[in-house]
């Protein structure tokens, strides 16, 4: 049994709430393992259609684990590749959507970042602090925080550590939306909810095409998008997605998550 999250079934949305709140979820190697574990079955859950993360009202997660990773020294970060575990959340098919409260800084930051979609709460303070430790952001912050805010506003977070808050944070790009801190947990279910009644086909494809977006040039990624486009004609829900439409009911998508 898990002992540093929480999953919950809502309906067709897992919530699954980091829970180590003595260290304001500070993300140590059982923490990830436990995370990657749980994600991994929930992708493969029929009675899952979407997954909501989230952390305390405090803390999303104040990254990595400090006091583990000091003693670390250079062979055993090479050899004992910690990398892996950080990047199961990437390899889940099903939407994944971060609610985020509170801090969300290093990793908890590019952990945040991996999702597909970050709700934030009025309360949430992002950054990437890893410089006044003497390193840099390890698990992909550089890029992704580059390529969601630019260059400008990631260089001015990632050189200095200054957080910014759900407010600039939305003005940024990086957050689809600022909810109520009271609220997060309700709306972040509701878009999984949203999610829930549509092709979970459709789904996983549309999130592949917008991440092709951030892998190539606008002509492969249209090339990319095509070849994942068309063959969902292939595919049932297609067929009754459209029949829906002309018949002016609403569809049933037969394909099960
Ligand atoms: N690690 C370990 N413990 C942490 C922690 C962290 N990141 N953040 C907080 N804690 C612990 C504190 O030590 C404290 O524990 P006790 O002293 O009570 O035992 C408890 O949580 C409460 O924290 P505070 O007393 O500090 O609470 P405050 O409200 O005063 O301050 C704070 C909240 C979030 C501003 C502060 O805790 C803080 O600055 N925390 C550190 C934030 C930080 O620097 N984060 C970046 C860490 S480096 C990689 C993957 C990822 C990473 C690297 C590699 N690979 C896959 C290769 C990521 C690296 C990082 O994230």
């Amino acid at each position: 049994m898990p002992e540093m999250i929480l999953t919950e079934l809502h309906g067709k949305v897992a919530l699954v709430r980091l829970n180590r709140p003595e260290a304001l979820n500070a993300l140590c190697d059982q923490l990830m393992e436990e995370l990657g574990a749980a994600l991994l079955a929930l992708d493969a859950d029929p009675a899952v259609a979407a997954i909501v993360l989230t952390g305390s009202e405090k803390a999303f997660a104040a990254g990595a684990d400090i006091r583990e990773m000091q003693p670390r020294r250079y062979p055993d970060v090479l050899f004992n590749d910690f990398i892996a575990k950080w990047e199961t959340i990437t390899r889940v098919k099903k939407p994944v959507i971060a609610a985020v409260a509170g801090y969300a800084l290093g990793g908890g930051c590019e952990l945040a970042m991996m999702c597909d979609i970050i709700l934030a709460a009025e309360n949430a303070r992002f950054g990437q602090p890893e410089i006044n430790l003497g390193v840099i952001p390890g698990a992909g912050g550089t890029q992704r925080l580059t390529r969601a805010v630019g260059k400008a506003k990631a260089m001015e977070l990632i050189l200095t550590g200054r957080m910014m808050d759900a407010q600039e944070a939305e003005r940024a790009n990086l957050v689809a939306r600022v909810v109520p801190t009271e609220k997060l947990i309700e709306e972040a279910l509701k878009l999984g909810e949203r999610m829930a009644e549509l092709s979970p086909v459709a789904l996983a494809v549309a999130k592949q095409a917008v991440n092709a977006a951030f892998e190539t040039t606008l002509t492969e990624g249209v090339r990319a998008e095509r070849a994942l486009f068309l063959p969902l004609f292939g595919a049932e829900d297609q067929k009754e997605g459209m029949a829906a439409f002309l018949e002016k009911r609403k569809p049933r998508f037969p394909t099960r998550a």
